[in-house]
């Protein structure tokens, strides 16, 4: 039996991947790209699921790239890099806030009408495809501590702050860190993700697709089947940082 939220997903292509199936939303997922660019093939909807700089360097040239890219919608999160665009975590002095200034300051000068990226720092957007289907997605940079770094959580608390935040109705989900034990692991072998966002997920009936980055070694997707009428979710890992190439995930979500 075809379940209705059956997903198509390509993870390994030539450049180009096979069309979109009829009657679907292709989501074009990529993270982590660290200032570099990629080559990133056409699809209804672009995700950035953050790490668009390198220790915050580069900013403007990755919104410049981003802008180029013909997806007729642009979602975008920041990671814990992205430190010029956590308030929190950039410089005290006056010097290092004029400088954030006026890098952001380019950054919304790119975002204009023509070229826009949705930017979600927790918050919810909905938007719709030129075939009408309604999309409704949550954003989030933070992941848990890891040595020095912006948007990150130290205690479960903090975690359950920031996920509690999650509307229950989302389609989409796109956070910095993977989920505890989903495309999580280390080169060392250890699991990254978080727990607490783990058990959120859980939560969230009608949740779809789950695109997320950080750990850069375990790029990929998986579909997990969440039983009880509730529609299966698939889990992107879309690092594009590696030492080996790698195209982006493309996922075709039926209507
Ligand atoms: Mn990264």
């Amino acid at each position: 039996m075809t379940s209705i939220s059956n997903p198509t997903i390509h993870t390994d292509y030539q450049l180009h991947p096979p069309p979109c199936v009829p009657n679907s939303t292709r989501f074009v997922c990529i993270s982590d790209t660290h200032s570099e660019k990629y080559n990133v093939p056409d699809g209804d909807v672009l995700i950035h699921a953050g790490d668009l700089t390198y220790y915050g360097e580069g900013l403007v040239q990755t919104l410049k790239w981003l802008r180029s890219l013909p997806h007729p919608v642009k979602i975008v999160v920041a990671g814990n890099h992205d430190s010029i665009l956590d308030a929190n975590h950039w410089s005290a002095t006056l010097s290092g806030r004029n400088e954030r200034e006026r890098i952001l300051g380019k950054g919304r000068e790119l975002n204009g009408p023509s070229g826009t990226f949705i930017y979600l720092q927790h918050e919810t957007t909905t938007f719709s495809t030129e075939g009408g289907k309604l999309w409704k997605v949550y954003g989030s940079p933070s992941a848990p501590r890891y040595s020095d770094g912006a948007f990150q959580y130290s205690t479960k608390t903090e975690a359950e702050d920031i996920y509690s935040a999650i509307p229950d109705d989302i389609d989409i989900l796109i956070t910095h860190t993977p989920a505890y034990q989903a495309l999580d692991k280390t080169r060392r072998g250890k699991h990254a993700g978080c727990p607490v966002l783990a058990r959120r997920i859980e939560e969230l009936d009608r949740c779809r697709l789950h695109v997320f980055g950080h750990i850069h070694e375990s790029h990929g997707a998986e579909v997990r089947s969440r039983g009880e009428g509730r529609p299966d979710l698939v889990a992107v890992n879309a690092a594009m940082s590696s030492s080996s190439p790698r195209v982006p995930v493309v996922v075709d979500m039926l209507h």
